[in-house]
């Protein structure tokens, strides 16, 4: 059943979720694992491995790339191969990756406010938490909208200090037509199950110094450098050949998925971009989007109810979107006491995260669904602003 019956969304037979992945022919899939099988090489940097890093190369158009098995171990990858140490300065509005990987590796996050529009750190804030401790600025394209590139760079150059960028939403996006893996000293993208591009679980770090690459390489593989030489304290990050192999699968149906989220991108906005109180974040728009998530933002007093509210109303639709990313880092018991948690250091990121909704945007979403999602999202705010002139229901709740 489909559409709106006697007023009221029908509610979808089955979950729609914030994202679902990108699954490639079966087939072909069991034929790449075929090739895995004939050559019982199943990791430690095969044939796989070494087609997936040139499809990305080539793909991201950036001059050296190494796969790992997550984005997680790659950020740690990056931070120990430019030798970050003492204090670096990034985000709260972020996945915990983001500020573990630096906590994991000694480091104190500084944490400092973003900007209204982009969400992404504010390079002003960034320049007043500098301190004679800071080693390097880890910034994220959140949602895959990128960072101030430039003012970035410039206070980085300034201050003598690393930029690392996080763009685990950010694959394949561009600024003004530059591929965003060829800002700063190194980029970070994620490839997990929930990314545009996946390998399940996956990851790569994008530079552009070969020899900072061959550092990469080394400490991703225990710091074996030959047969017979351990030269730096490594991890294991190397990506199999499983998850290399579904990659290749999974590239080869990229541009399709991109056209179909392309396609929804718009139809959301067609339908709810005039809407009061509901606001779109201005990331880049045609080739040069990553088009990860459609993320809205809701103001409670404009649209009638809370984003909380409309998040859970959604669901009683059985569709479920996400809070991304709700609560800041700095509200996790690691990172609350730190000077820099401080809410009055961060008044931007404090409304944004009680605002930012993340609504479903996958190639197995059809334009019919999107259509329907938004009639919901209408019906819900109709009914919040009913209730408001009742004095009850939705509106009043204090979520
Ligand atoms: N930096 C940033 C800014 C990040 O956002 C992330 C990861 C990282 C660093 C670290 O990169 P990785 O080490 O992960 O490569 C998910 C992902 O696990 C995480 O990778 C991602 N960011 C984050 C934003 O989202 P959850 O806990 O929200 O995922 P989960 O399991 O609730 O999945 C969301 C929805 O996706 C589900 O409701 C259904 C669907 N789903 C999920 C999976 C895993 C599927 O349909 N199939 C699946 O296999 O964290």
């Amino acid at each position: 059943m489909t559409g709106i019956v006697r007023g009221a969304p029908v509610p979808f037979d089955a979950p729609v979720y914030v994202t679902r992945p990108l699954l490639p022919p079966l087939d072909a899939v069991t034929a790449r694992l075929a090739e895995v099988w004939s050559t019982q090489q199943l990791t430690n940097i095969g044939a796989q491995h070494d087609r997936l890093e040139a499809a990305l190369r080539a793909h991201l158009a950036v001059p050296n790339l190494s796969l790992f098995t997550n984005g997680t171990l790659a950020l740690f990858t990056a931070i120990r191969a430019l030798a970050l140490s003492g204090e670096v300065v990034t985000t709260p509005f972020t996945f915990p990756a983001t500020p573990h990987a630096l906590s994991w590796s000694g480091i104190t996050p500084v944490f400092c406010d973003i900007d209204p529009v982009s969400l992404n750190l504010d390079p002003a804030a960034v320049a007043r938490a500098i301190t004679p401790r800071t080693t390097g600025i880890l910034a994220v394209h959140v949602y895959g909208t990128p960072c101030d590139v430039e003012a970035l760079q410039q206070l980085a150059t300034l201050h003598g200090l690393r930029l690392i960028y996080d763009a685990a939403h950010a694959f394949g996006a561009r600024v003004d037509g530059r591929p965003i893996g060829t800002f700063g000293d190194a980029t970070m993208f994620s490839f997990h199950a929930t990314k545009l591009f996946h390998t399940a679980e996956g990851g790569a770090l994008a530079c552009g110094d070969a020899a900072l690459k061959r550092t990469i390489d080394d400490l991703r593989n225990f710091g074996i450098h030959g047969p017979d030489a351990v030269d730096a304290i490594g991890l294991n990050g190397k990506m199999t050949e499983l998850q290399a192999a579904l990659g290749l699968c999974v590239l080869a149906q990229l541009e399709g998925e991109l056209a179909t989220r392309r396609r929804l991108l718009a139809r959301y906005r067609e339908r709810l971009g005039s809407l009061d109180g509901v606001t779109w974040l201005p990331g880049p728009t045609g080739a040069d989007a990553s088009c990860q998530y459609a993320v809205i933002r809701v103001d409670a007093t404009r649209f009638g109810c809370s984003r909380d509210v409309l998040h859970r109303e959604l669901q009683a639709y059985n569709v479920f979107t996400r809070k991304y990313f709700h609560p800041l880092c700095v509200d996790y018991a690691c990172y609350r006491d730190l000077p820099s948690a401080a809410r009055s250091n961060l008044p931007v990121a404090s409304r944004a995260v009680q605002e930012v909704l993340c609504v479903p945007l996958y190639g197995g979403l059809s334009e019919g669904d999107v259509g329907r999602i938004c009639d919901m999202i209408l019906v819900i705010r109709e009914r919040a602003a009913h209730d408001r002139v009742a004095g009850a229901g939705l509106a009043s709740r204090g979520e």
